[in-house]
């Protein structure tokens, strides 16, 4: 069989196997679009059915989550881990609270997540779980009890040498303390190694909070300097404006670029003088409020653009450089061909699959840099396990030495994925790149550890 019906043959089982998980299925053609050359080199890939193989999750794991509101009543949620792959390690991947989250949902995120992981070059393999728990709106005490009664089914499929959850949209630190609280008090263990993203007092690691968004600058400085650019005076659109976007923003800013717009899903701010940080951050992440108080409160210099995507701004803006950092299929084809008219030159997931098919194509056809995903936003889970080396050795870093690491690892990424797409025949397409790097770092270990 030729390499591309063995991919057309595992795309169509993957298709009538998982039904109507669109998601899923799009993370899936996007890797296989980059293996006709690899299954070309390696026929022992298609002997040992590796592509079926790392289709199928190795577990999946799916509960009911029963909770009392604060006025008493009980309301249920549904739970998720979709344990996807553990040939390099335990796995490793974040949780999800978002009304949309179905198992599709997580299925498609722990996919990605086992090809990013491997592309890290640590010893971690890859999983993602959630809940369509929707915390907009709920007390710490609800948010406290939802985190104690998905951990009291969760604890008995994670653990240090098992599988190893963090954050990811709706769970920061507030999230994986009670989640940690919890497997401590259920386990009578303190086993810090068991989730990553704990507040630094106890356990966690400096740099974590900041890494995945400093990590996809990191990159697209990387990407910028082969065209022998920078961000020093950059013009730059974020989407999001949680964990990823805020510390992506401060790296920009840092770097001498001007971060222009910023969003949450309630619509867009515009700010041509550069986003003020500190009143983001107060509006967002402490105030938990809607983005709309930031214009309010920026005196007249920002407007809202209420419903709107911050890639609109592009039609007002000369902008150099993209950074999705939101959340999947955010960005289509026809912001693509805008962000393209009006002078971009790099583009960086700091989301998983922000970018759709369509407009990837619109930025592939102008040569606009693309940085995927499970190379640009690395950041956050390589830091995760620069997190379980500390607890491991129960040490703990200075933010110089982590931010230092985390640098190294996404230079490092940045190499790997240049010149693996310049020796599978595609130089500068970092698609390419890392879909093959990842890859074959997974595939060789599954060949070594038999039919697994
Ligand atoms: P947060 O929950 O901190 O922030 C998410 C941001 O995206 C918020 O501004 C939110 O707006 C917005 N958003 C979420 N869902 C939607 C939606 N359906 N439509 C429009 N806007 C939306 O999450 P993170 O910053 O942690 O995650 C952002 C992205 O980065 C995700 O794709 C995640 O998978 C990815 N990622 C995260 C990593 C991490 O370490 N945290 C690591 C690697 C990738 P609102 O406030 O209105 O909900
Ligand atoms: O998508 C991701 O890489 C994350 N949400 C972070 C995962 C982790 O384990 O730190």
């Amino acid at each position: 069989m030729s390499p591309k019906t063995t991919i057309d043959d595992v795309y169509a089982q993957t298709l009538a196997r998982n039904p109507g998980e669109a998601e899923f299925h799009q993370a899936v053609h996007e890797v296989f679009g980059s293996l006709d050359r690899v299954l070309a080199k390696h026929p022992e890939y298609v002997q040992a059915s590796i592509l079926e193989r790392v289709c199928e999750p190795e577990r999946q794991i799916i509960f009911r989550v029963p909770w009392v509101d604060d006025t008493g009543r009980v309301r249920i949620n549904r739970g998720f881990r979709v344990q996807f792959n553990s040939a390099l390690g335990p796995y490793k991947g974040g949780l999800r609270f978002h009304p949309s989250v179905l198992l599709g949902t997580v299925k498609f995120l722990g996919f990605e997540q086992v090809f990013k992981n491997a592309l890290t070059g640590m010893p971690i393999g890859g999983g993602k779980g959630g809940s369509d728990f929707d915390p907009k709106g709920k007390s710490d005490g609800e948010i406290m009890r939802f985190c104690q009664s998905f951990m009291t089914e969760a604890y008995r499929h994670v653990g240090e040498y098992t599988d190893v959850p963090a954050g990811d949209i709706g769970v920061g630190a507030r999230e994986i303390g009670y989640l940690f609280g919890q497997y401590k008090r259920i386990t009578n263990r303190y086993e810090s190694g068991v989730l990553t993203g704990k507040g630094v007092t106890w356990g966690g690691s400096l740099v974590r909070t900041e890494a995945t968004g400093y990590g996809a600058v990191f990159f697209t400085q990387h990407m910028l300097a082969t065209r022998g650019r920078s961000f020093d005076g950059a013009r730059v659109l974020v989407s999001g404006s949680g964990n990823v976007a805020i510390y992506a923003i401060e790296k920009v800013h840092e770097l001498g670029g001007v971060v222009v717009g910023a969003s949450d899903s309630s619509g867009s701010i515009h700010d041509p003088d550069g986003i003020d940080l500190e009143l983001l951050r107060d509006v967002k992440e402490r105030r938990r409020e809607r983005i709309e108080a930031y214009a309010t409160e920026r005196g007249g210099r920002a407007r809202f653009l209420p419903g709107a995507s911050v890639w609109q701004i592009a039609g007002d803006e000369r902008v150099d450089v993209a950074l999705p950092c939101a959340t999947q299929n955010e960005l289509d084809e026809a912001d693509a061909a805008r962000l393209v008219a009006n002078g971009l030159v790099a583009v960086a997931e700091g989301a998983n699959m922000p970018t759709t098919p369509g407009a990837v194509r619109v930025f592939r056809e102008a040569g606009v840099l693309f940085g995927p995903g499970k190379a640009a936003n690395a950041g956050g889970v390589a830091t995760s396990a620069l997190e379980m080396q500390q607890n491991a050795s129960r040490d703990s870093w200075t933010f110089e030495h982590t931010e230092e690491r985390l640098s190294e690892i996404m230079a490092g990424i940045h190499e790997r994925t240049a010149e693996t797409a310049d020796e599978y025949g595609a130089p500068g397409d970092y698609v390419v790149g890392a879909n093959i790097a990842g890859f074959i770092r997974v595939a060789d270990a599954m060949l070594a550890l038999g039919v697994i």
